[in-house]
């Protein structure tokens, strides 16, 4: 069956990695296909943000950018990690490594963030070819992490399209005991697909660029529906961050509520559409 016919729990059973296979169990669990991007930079608006929409039982998983958190002390990941427990999601650290294998190797377990050890999940760009996926895969397949590749992106230009994707998608197919899928905004089973491509491939599809009331913003943002990219496009998470916790500076936790079960609400629909 295909995978947009299959539900996230058949395809959870089937999966070999568990980085995807936890994902996919815990989408089906929660009914919330919804990753909400908290780009935030207080550490309290931060942890305020992900325990009301993950303690909705709702959301899953959290996207963090935790470079833009202002004064970033490591015990602001104890109390990320606390979180995740507590409310049962997965942790998606939305890096976007781009250097030599050598190197991302070392920003992943290193540094001030030591990235592997909290994150369930993190990205790359493919640019610098597959070295990158053999640095980052010497520290995650260790920890039972996985990776996604930014097959495309969601803003107005983007240079990831064509022959930039479709090597992207042979880069993750070359290494899918690490590689769990893409940023993209529609499937890759169809791209650059020859004879040795499997019929089991599972590759998830994360998808930003997702807005209900606005179709961009004033820096090449574009956004579509959770009903474009879940339904029509055949995605399997929607990735939203301002249609949530909105563009002020200060949080409100209510509206923060509200908007994150519109949005999950949302997504599940658009799926159950799909299934139907
Ligand atoms: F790879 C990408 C991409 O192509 N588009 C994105 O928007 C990642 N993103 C991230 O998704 C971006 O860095 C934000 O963290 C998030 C979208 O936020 P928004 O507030 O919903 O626009």
């Amino acid at each position: 069956m295909s995978l947009t016919r299959s539900t996230y729990g058949e395809r959870a059973k089937r999966h070999p990695n568990l980085a995807a296979k936890a994902l996919l169990e815990t989408i089906e669990r929660k009914k919330s296909n919804l990753c909400v991007s908290v780009d935030v930079t207080s550490p309290s608006d931060f942890l305020n943000v992900i325990d009301v929409v993950d303690g909705l039982q709702n959301s899953h998983p959290s996207q963090t950018h935790v470079d833009i958190i202002e004064d970033f002390d490591p015990s602001l990941i104890d109390r990320l990690t606390n979180l995740s427990k507590k409310h049962d999601f997965l942790i998606f650290e939305d890096r976007k490594f781009a250097d030599i294998g050598n190197t991302v190797a070392l920003q992943y377990s290193s540094g001030v963030q030591k990235i592997a050890s909290w994150s369930h999940i993190t990205n790359a760009h493919p640019v610098p070819g597959p070295s990158i996926i053999t640095g980052l895969k010497s520290v995650g397949l260790p920890l039972g992490r996985g990776l996604l590749l930014l097959a495309e992106m969601s803003t107005k230009g983007s240079l990831a399209t064509g022959s930039y994707t479709e090597e992207a998608v042979r880069m993750a197919r070359a290494h899918s005991d690490f590689v769990i899928g893409f940023i993209a905004q529609r499937r890759m089973e169809d791209v650059a697909r020859d004879d040795t491509t499997s019929d089991k491939e599972d590759l998830l599809i994360l998808t930003p660029g997702v807005g209900l009331e606005s179709r961009g913003d004033s820096m090449g943002q574009q956004y579509r529906t959770p009903e474009e990219v879940i339904l029509e496009s055949g995605c399997d998470v929607i990735i939203v961050g301002r249609g949530i916790y909105g563009k002020s500076s200060d949080v409100d936790v209510q509206a923060v509520q509200a908007q994150a079960e519109k949005y999950r609400r949302a997504g599940w629909e658009a799926y159950e559409k799909r299934l139907a």
